[in-house]
């Protein structure tokens, strides 16, 4: 059996102290099982990645691309076997992958070179994120450095805790362009987190071209929180997120929130307002105050044609239909709405998702609640577990990266409490309702609402470090994610990586940096 070696609360240290990122017991998300050894591998200018079938031949690609920019070599992908004089990077499918369960892997790194073995191209592709942060944090540059490009020797088997991790962005209430999203894409597949949940529509913007309903975006899009220009995607710049989300291993996943959060719907169109009049360019952060009108038959062909045209543009198997803070809404209405709109989403052939509140609406059994409270005792939301329904947890206590980190923080909202770092690290996405099973956790997702986030940097700065911490809670076994102490020595060991990659991250004085 492997073990690590190390006893929990000791991150491994370099000769000046700090604990060194490039090595193995030092990554973030932490791995399952980790050896160390002595037997290093240097890359060099005649180091090949080598690839046996063309399934992993996307993946060597990525690899390439990450590593040639800092190390100026031309590490050219060469069909196997074949190691090269002086040692090759091998990405192979394993067969015999009976101990690697689906996105998991096995890397070992030896004298001769580097072997990433997975069941699957996802698998794979978690390996060389590890295989990313075993070497020196100058790989991350974008030009090329003089630099002994050292993967640390050892062997590792790992696989994520929850097949689902997540990363939600507000682009409605700030709009945020495709180059941005790819960006946010990138920093979910550095830390090993796999779903992008994109939330395109809200009372300040709607923010996705729908063929049918043209005004949404000719008159719906072109204003946000505070009155700047907003923005939408077009189908074809959509695809070109869903395409890079896809080559990351990402699945993207949208949100169209109804019957509340809708006022840009109601401003584009004065037939889906219940006095048919265009409501009011809205540039506000009230929330609560707008739905779409129950007793006109137009919208539910409105919501019938946005969900099958979002349906058609989206592989993913999943679609957001939101659901929260419908508060002109009785109970009784809103039941009746989602009763609608739900079985319009199975029709399309995806899984419904919707903020917790959807549950009280009795739902069919695949939809799925994102919980967003801030308190363990949620007895309708454990309820509905029992009934069957899955969960995605994203409590606005620890998973809420638009709330600040204290009361200095300038950026962020506070509603939910103030969330500094070692908050965002100390919770279990199994455990924080009460009486809910891991079985129907299907895991952890962080939220960025964009009320006051305008700007990448600002986007950073809330992210790094609260992210990286919930993407290890995503990934790593439960027993080895349980201990800030031990945690905030590999966090602040990422420190050098951000820096040359220029990440705008928050310098927490509860987190040691190097
Ligand atoms: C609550 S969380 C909301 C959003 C706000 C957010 C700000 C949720 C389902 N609804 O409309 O942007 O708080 O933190």
């Amino acid at each position: 059996a492997l073990s690590t070696g190390l006893g929990v609360g000791m991150a491994k240290q370099s000769s000046n102290g700090t604990a060194d990122s490039s090595e193995m017991e030092n990554l973030v998300p932490t791995p399952v099982d980790v050896k160390s050894s002595k037997a290093d591998y240097t890359l060099t200018e005649n180091t090949v990645i080598e690839v046996r079938d063309g399934e992993a031949t996307e993946v060597a690609e990525y690899l390439a691309g990450l590593l040639r920019p800092s190390t100026g070599y031309e590490l050219p992908i060469v069909e196997g076997p074949s190691t090269g004089p002086d040692g090759s990077i091998s990405l192979r499918l394993a067969s015999d992958s009976s101990a690697i369960q689906s996105q998991g892997y096995r890397l070992q790194v030896n004298s001769d070179g580097v072997q990433i073995r997975a069941s699957e191209p996802a698998g794979l592709f978690a390996g060389v994120q590890t295989l990313r942060q075993l070497l020196p944090p100058a790989i991350e540059a974008d030009t090329e450095q003089s630099a002994e490009w050292t993967v640390s020797g050892g062997r590792i088997r790992d696989y994520p805790r929850f097949t689902y991790r997540g990363a939600h962005l507000d682009v409605a209430r700030h709009f945020f362009g495709v180059e941005t999203v790819k960006q946010y894409i990138d920093y979910l597949a550095q830390y090993k987190v796999n779903h992008l949940h994109l939330h395109l529509t809200d009372d300040q913007g709607w923010r996705i071209e729908i063929d049918g309903w043209p005004n949404l975006t000719d008159e719906g899009a072109d204003s946000e929180v505070g009155g700047g220009s907003g923005g939408y995607y077009t189908k074809e710049e959509y695809a070109e997120i869903v395409q890079y989300a896809q080559s990351r291993f990402v699945t993207v996943i949208p949100e169209i929130d109804m019957p509340g959060h809708t006022g840009a719907a109601l401003e584009s169109y004065a037939e889906l307002n219940c006095d048919g009049e265009k409501r009011q360019e809205d540039t506000g952060t009230n929330v609560g105050d707008t739905s779409l009108c129950l007793d006109k038959e137009v919208t539910y062909e409105f919501i019938e044609d946005v969900i099958s045209e979002v349906a058609e543009m989206t592989p993913g198997p999943y679609l957001h239909i939101g659901g929260d803070e419908a508060h002109t809404l009785s109970d009784e209405d809103y039941n009746d709405f989602m009763s609608c709109a739900i079985p319009m989403v199975i029709e399309q052939g995806k899984r419904p998702i919707g903020w917790h509140q959807i549950l009280g609406a009795d739902p069919p059994e695949q939809t799925i609640g994102q919980f967003w409270g801030t308190s363990s005792d949620a007895p309708e939301v454990a309820a509905a577990a029992e009934e069957g329904h899955e969960l995605i947890m994203s409590p606005a206590t620890d998973a809420y990266l638009d709330m600040k980190y204290n009361e200095d923080t300038e950026l962020g909202l506070d509603w939910a409490g103030y969330t500094p770092v070692p908050d965002a690290y100390d919770w279990d996405p199994a455990g924080y309702i009460d009486g809910v099973d891991e079985s129907s956790i299907m895991g952890p997702e962080t939220a960025l609402w964009s009320e006051n986030i305008r700007t990448l940097s600002d986007i950073e700065f809330m992210l790094f470090p609260r992210f990286p911490g919930v993407a290890e809670l995503g990934w790593s076994p439960e027993a080895k994610t349980d201990d800030w102490d031990e945690f905030k020595h590999r966090l602040a060991a990422q420190a050098p990586r951000w820096n040359v990659q220029g990440v705008n991250y928050y310098q927490s004085p509860q987190v040691p940096w190097p």
